[in-house]
């Protein structure tokens, strides 16, 4: 996982690449067909989801800022003095802000991304408003193994804080093992978790499905990348966003479904689509708090006290390792 450091950037750009056609000729012959949501968010996709945290229908983002600014002292108080936090991906800074600046005296800073592009330019944003504190970045997948620096000397607990409900992109055999790796790179302190819960299907199925279409170029996007980096021929219009609520699997999927018969080619290979055929590019899973906690115990760690907004849709949780 830390190879892509040792890699001049044009060498990992191509290693990324090369694993992006392998996983899209998967894609494109196994039945049903489906993809890793990971491939959405190259620079255009990341732009289009950070216009996704915006919109009206998209509650998760600024309902979990409210939790965090509402609860950020005691969060701290959770934390204790000279806590280091581990972020699992190197997301806005607005969120690990709100932390940073209910805590007491914070030691250190770790994020952790694959993309070292994005995590120079958050090292470097939160450098500028922290001067005293200690920023490290580490470049990883950390869906893999992880390997972090050792504990600053005279440094409290150590804190992960994965947001966003990124976990809920995971399959559960992926989130489980996540939070496996996670308690093990925090053993004796914690992690600070937030996941969107299960509520009225409108309210998720207009989170996925939004006025403006934001939510649809992002799906189509990862079509058009495809096309960009892969040199595939998928004729964006003639695939349609599906999002909808799996109420059994408490989970959003998201399609991209054709709407006629046509073929798609990657390297010479041609592969054939009906109408209404689907490329599966997304679950996003909603949590009960209880169910979420259970998870979390079957991963070793002890779950401590949630926060949730005063409607219930977000939860935040602390989680010991
Ligand atoms: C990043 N992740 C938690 C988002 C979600 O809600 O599952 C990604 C997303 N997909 C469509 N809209 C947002």
């Amino acid at each position: 996982p830390m190879d892509q450091e040792l890699l001049a950037p044009p060498a990992a750009q191509e290693a990324a690449t090369r694993g992006f056609a392998a996983d899209m000729a998967r894609a494109l012959t196994v039945h049903p067909r489906s993809i890793s949501p990971k491939y959405f968010y190259d620079a255009r996709g990341s732009q289009l989801f950070d216009a996704i945290c915006e919109l009206p229908e998209y509650y998760p983002t600024r309902t979990e800022l409210a939790i965090l600014r509402r609860h950020a002292p005691e969060i701290a108080a959770q934390m204790g003095p000279r806590a280091e936090i581990v972020e699992f991906g190197a997301g806005s800074c607005v969120k690990v802000g709100l932390l940073l600046d209910a805590m007491e005296q914070p030691a250190r800073y770790l994020p952790i991304d694959i993309s070292g592009e994005h995590l120079a330019a958050s090292a470097a944003e939160l450098r500028g408003r922290y001067p005293a504190l200690d920023v490290q970045p580490v470049v990883a997948d950390y869906t893999q193994r992880l390997l972090l620096p050792a504990l600053l000397p005279g440094a409290g607990r150590r804190v992960g804080f994965f947001p966003g409900s990124t976990i809920g992109n995971f399959t559960p055999a992926e989130a489980l093992h996540f939070l496996q790796v996670a308690g093990q790179v925090l053993r004796g302190g914690a992690l600070l978790l937030g996941a969107d819960l299960v509520k009225d299907p409108a309210v998720l199925h207009a989170a996925y499905n939004d006025a403006q279409g934001v939510t649809a170029a992002f799906n189509l996007n990862l079509l058009a990348r495809s096309n960009r980096e892969l040199g595939t021929d998928f004729a964006l219009e003639q695939f349609a966003h599906s999002a909808f609520y799996n109420a059994p699997l408490q989970r959003i999927e998201m399609h991209l479904v054709s709407r006629c018969r046509q073929q798609v080619t990657l390297d010479g290979q041609a592969h054939a689509f009906d109408e209404g055929e689907t490329l599966h590019t997304e679950n996003s899973y909603k949590f009960t708090v209880d169910g979420l906690r259970a998870l979390a115990e079957r991963a070793g760690f002890r779950a401590g006290p949630v926060w949730t907004d005063p409607q219930r849709m977000f939860s935040l949780h602390w989680l010991q390792a």
